[in-house]
């Protein structure tokens, strides 16, 4: 028995293991359950009184050893391994990166917003959930307005039963009650664009949406005229279409301005000749526009006597489709990377 342990001594002594599995090995041989070391635990059974002290001492160390041994045969290698995970190979490719596109919609309100900052617009933002003064009663809709109406706002469903229609909250129906909030908050000069969502419940369609973006212009000063928003629309129309664009102005109602207009552009397709995008007219329609009404100000704390104020909004959407020459307005919401892609060289 005595020459067995030294024996497996020195098998152990000499064990040199090239790798991780190796040192696993190495366990299972001598220290697993099955392995030589409890083996000749259990023989120990059979081993005569006389020389039990003796063996028993030798085969305790022979056991520690062993364990030993193991423990820092597993330790050094896992050490190698993390040094070998920490070097990297710098002459490697680096990993493609796609480059993001803005998206179209972004694009046109960022060309918009700047041609007018290059006239001396602010820019003002509000919230899209709105109450009903600021965006309806404010701006002059009477009580009976069918925008008003369950079939054309998104109202918010506020928990609980509120008492008077005034009272009722929904998703704002266009960006004028920014204008809004600006004319209670700002004294004149005001002038200022307002970009952002709104919301109109309509069915979904290749030409409505439910959610769509706008720009609103206004502009309130002392002695502010339509010859300054015929100036203004002209300069933008075009900075936006071409410098040879021209302007036709057709009479609209807005319940928020007296007088009201809608601005056609000549086509920027034809020139005006006509062609598919203008329906052979030589004109597209762009935006609404029109004086404030003095009712609007009057609701904002403006004196109407002193200011007046010219203001207009367009959908951005529009002005894409017009522009892209797209057919479906449902592309702008989809993001489908085929059509986003069209746009990455754009700004
Ligand atoms: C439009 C068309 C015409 C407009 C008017 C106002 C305000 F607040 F000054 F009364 N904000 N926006 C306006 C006027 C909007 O969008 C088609």
């Amino acid at each position: 028995m005595k020459e067995r342990i030294d024996q497996i001594r020195r098998e152990i002594e000499n064990y040199q293991p090239e790798n991780k599995e190796q040192v696993e090995e190495f366990r299972i041989k001598y220290l697993s359950k099955k392995g030589i070391i409890p083996q000749l635990f259990t023989e120990f059974k059979n081993v005569p009184k006389e020389e039990r002290k003796e063996l028993g001492k030798l085969m305790n160390e022979l056991k520690n050893d062993a364990q030993q041994k193991f423990n820092d045969l597993k330790a050094s290698f896992e050490a190698a391994e993390k040094k070998d995970q920490q070097k990297q190979d710098l002459t490697l490719p680096a990993y493609f990166q796609e480059v993001g596109a803005r998206h179209p919609i972004n694009i046109l309100r960022n060309e918009i917003t700047e041609i007018f900052k290059s006239i001396g617009f602010q820019v003002n933002e509000g919230p899209e959930i709105e109450d009903d003064w600021h965006n309806f009663t404010a701006l002059n809709f009477p009580p009976e307005h069918p925008a008003r109406d369950m079939q054309d706002t998104f109202f918010v469903d506020s928990g609980s039963k509120v008492a008077k229609e005034s009272d009722q909250i929904a998703l704002r129906t266009h960006t004028s009650s920014v204008q809004i909030r600006v004319m209670e908050n700002q004294k004149p000069p005001i002038r200022s664009i307002f970009p952002g969502r709104v919301y109109r419940n309509e069915a979904i369609s290749a030409r409505a949406h439910c959610m769509f973006h706008q720009v609103e212009g206004l502009y309130v000063d002392k002695g502010v005229s339509f010859a300054d928003l015929k100036q203004t629309m002209l300069y933008f129309s075009k900075e936006m279409f071409g410098k040879d664009t021209r302007l036709r102005f057709r009479p609209s109602y807005f319940p928020f301005t007296e007088p009201s207009a809608e601005l056609d552009i000549s086509c920027f397709i034809c020139g005006g000749k006509g062609c598919n995008i203008c329906k052979y007219t030589g004109f597209v329609e762009i935006l609404g526009c029109g004086m404030v009404d003095p009712n609007v100000l009057e609701n904002c704390g403006i004196d109407s006597k002193k200011y007046a104020g010219f203001a207009f909004g367009m959908g951005i959407e529009r002005i894409g489709l017009l522009k892209y020459q797209i057919n479906d307005l449902r592309l702008f919401f989809e993001n489908d990377m085929r059509f986003l892609k069209q746009f990455e060289s754009a700004v």
